[in-house]
Order: C-alpha cells, then sequence, then structure tokens
C-alpha cells in the first residue's frame, strides 16, 4: 500500500481529482500554500496499491501543467529599494510516493 502525495497548481486540483476519481480511485484535496511563493496550491492524497502508483502519477502528471508565476523581487541599489516582478516556473506536480505500514476505516 502507497500513499501519493502531490502539490499541483490551484487551478489543476478540480480537474485532477476528477480525473482520479473517474478512473476509480479515492482521493482527497487539500487546500494548501507554497513556502515560496505563499500562494494557494493543491495538495492531493490517493491511498492505493503498489501496482496503481505508476498509474495515478500518470494521471497526475497528464492533468498538472507548468505555467510560470510573477513575484515581486526586491533588490537592493545604492540609496533604494527597487521592486521588480522576477518569473518563476511553477511545476506540473511535486509528487511524493511514501509506503503505508497500517490502513484503516473504522
Ligand atoms: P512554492 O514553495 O510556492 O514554490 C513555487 C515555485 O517557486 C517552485 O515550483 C519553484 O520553481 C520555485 N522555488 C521554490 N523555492 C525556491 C527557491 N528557494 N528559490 C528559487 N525558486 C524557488 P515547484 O518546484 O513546481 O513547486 C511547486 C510547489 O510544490 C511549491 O510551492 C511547494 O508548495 C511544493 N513543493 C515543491 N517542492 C517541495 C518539497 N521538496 N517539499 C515540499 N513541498 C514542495
Amino acid at each position: 500500500m502507497k500513499l501519493v502525495l502531490a502539490i499541483v497548481n490551484k487551478d489543476d486540483g478540480d480537474e485532477v481529482i476528477t480525473a482520479l476519481s473517474d478512473s476509480g480511485y479515492s482521493v482527497t484535496k487539500l487546500a494548501s500554500t507554497g513556502g515560496f511563493l505563499r500562494s494557494g496550491n493543491s495538495t492531493i492524497l490517493v491511498g492505493t496499491e503498489d501496482e496503481n502508483v505508476e498509474n495515478v502519477c500518470g494521471i497526475i502528471k497528464e492533468k498538472s501543467h507548468a505555467r510560470t508565476e510573477l513575484i515581486a523581487h526586491t533588490s537592493f541599489f545604492p540609496n533604494m529599494l527597487s521592486s521588480m516582478p522576477v518569473e518563476v516556473p511553477v511545476g506540473g506536480a511535486t509528487i511524493f510516493v511514501l509506503d503505508v505500514d497500517r490502513w484503516e476505516k473504522a
């Protein structure tokens, strides 16, 4: 048994959970916040048998799109602070696969 934990852009979250559910997987979506951009993303949890992991990861990757986001970057020039937008690449998906020691539904 594995837990697939994937962080995706919040704009892709609904499409990812719809595709996973349509393929028969139980899925949970959590609202989360990235530490660098401090903007919202979605964390997807899927508990599944080992043999399904590649398929689950494939669905997540297919539905998660790479994009760029703008952040304000503050630079210090002599005697003045300047803020300029900088493009940061984000995603598609950051995926972790964890071993599950125990799985219960009570
Ligand atoms: P954020 O932490 O908001 O990061 C957004 C994007 O900013 C990252 O995209 C990466 O391209 C860039 N970035 C992050 N830290 C940076 C730094 N110190 N310097 C320069 N650029 C930096 P992704 O790598 O696609 O990550 C998207 C989101 O996935 C992250 O949002 C974070 O919420 C999560 N994530 C990524 N790697 C992770 C990890 N090792 N552990 C936990 N969460 C992770």
